[in-house]
């Protein structure tokens, strides 16, 4: 059978906090991949979908690369590795003017051993000033991969993401679409609900107390108010490693819990489009991250 449409499945990894998430929210458009400063912020694998004509791309957005050090990380490292077993090229996130490490070279003899095709991002461009910089990173990159391509970008102002899409869509092969055309992520609504809240955790609490902590949404509903209006209630339940972690996060008075649950509130009505009405919770799991029956449940298996 001859197909009239193409798709491309293509995996973003790089180290932690390079802005593989940024990107992949500038490309799609929406912002399906929370964000922080943070290292580590992304868990899971996050497939994002951009349907033009005929080509179809699906994007999947990676863990940062790292030594793992827990069940949990370990689980997130597996995430990175196993994406490129399957896609048709793999994206290498770099960030402007940092020095390549082992992390890169650890990723690239991922891309040799299934001779994958890739491209090298340099995000963050936006933060440099100095062009000679960039010019010895281009050539460091070259010397340790042939990539199809070295493309500098910034994911936060989208400078060269339209050019850089556009450049993906050769890597799309004769096939049916795996998405439907509208669709633009896999995540499910809770999920997504589950990680507005983990960001803003992440961006709320300080040290190792919100890479502590997991989120699950229990419950998603819509329901008419009294005056008429379609509310969607969500409860969450905030879990973390120990009692004195919970006391940072709930915070004096309920001061911290209160400022999360209205940022993840304002977030998810931005996103689903109708009002909402948040329950954030509080529990202690001790040591979750090295209990991998306690992980499955909280969706990472
Ligand atoms: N100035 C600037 N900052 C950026 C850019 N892209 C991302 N950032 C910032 O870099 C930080 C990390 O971004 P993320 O997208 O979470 O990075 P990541 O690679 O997904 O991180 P992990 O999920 O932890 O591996 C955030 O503070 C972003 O706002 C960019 O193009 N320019
Ligand atoms: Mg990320």
């Amino acid at each position: 059978m001859e197909y009239q449409t193409k798709s491309g499945f293509v995996a973003i990894v790089g180290r932690a906090n390079v802005g593989k998430s940024s990107l992949l929210n500038a490309m799609i458009g929406e912002k399906i991949a929370i964000v922080s400063d943070k290292p580590q912020t992304t868990r899971t694998r996050i497939t994002g979908v951009i349907t033009r004509d005929e080509v179809q791309l699906a994007f999947i957005d990676t863990p940062g690369m790292h030594r793992p050090r827990n069940s949990l990380s370990e689980y997130m490292v597996k995430q990175v590795t196993d994406s490129v077993g399957d896609v048709d090229a793999a994206v290498l996130v770099v960030e402007a003017g940092v020095p390549l490490g082992d992390i890169e070279s650890q990723l690239i003899k991922n891309f040799a051993q299934r001779k994958l095709p890739a491209v090298a991002v340099i995000n963050k461009m936006d933060t440099v000033q100095d062009k000679a910089v960039i010019l010895s990173q281009i050539a460091a990159l070259s010397q340790m991969y042939s990539f199809d391509h070295i493309y500098p970008l910034s994911a936060k102002t989208k400078e060269g993401v339209e050019e850089f899409i556009k450049l993906l869509e050769d890597y799309a092969q004769p096939g049916p679409h795996y998405f439907e055309n509208e669709r633009f992520t896999d995540q499910p609504e809770k999920v997504l609900a589950a990680e507005m809240v983990r960001e803003k955790l992440l961006r709320n609490l300080r040290d190792e107390v919100p890479h502590g902590t997991a989120v699950v949404v229990e419950t998603m509903k819509e329901h008419t108010a009294r005056n008429g209006e379609e509310v969607l209630d969500v409860d969450a339940i905030i879990y973390c490693e120990r009692e004195n972690h919970k006391g940072m996060i709930i915070g004096k008075g309920g001061a911290t819990l209160k400022r999360i649950a209205t940022q993840a509130r304002g977030e998810m009505e931005r996103f689903f489009q109708i009002q909402v009405n948040l329950k954030c919770w509080v529990k202690v799991k001790e040591d979750w991250r090295n209990r991998e029956q306690i992980m499955r449940s909280f969706g990472y298996n």
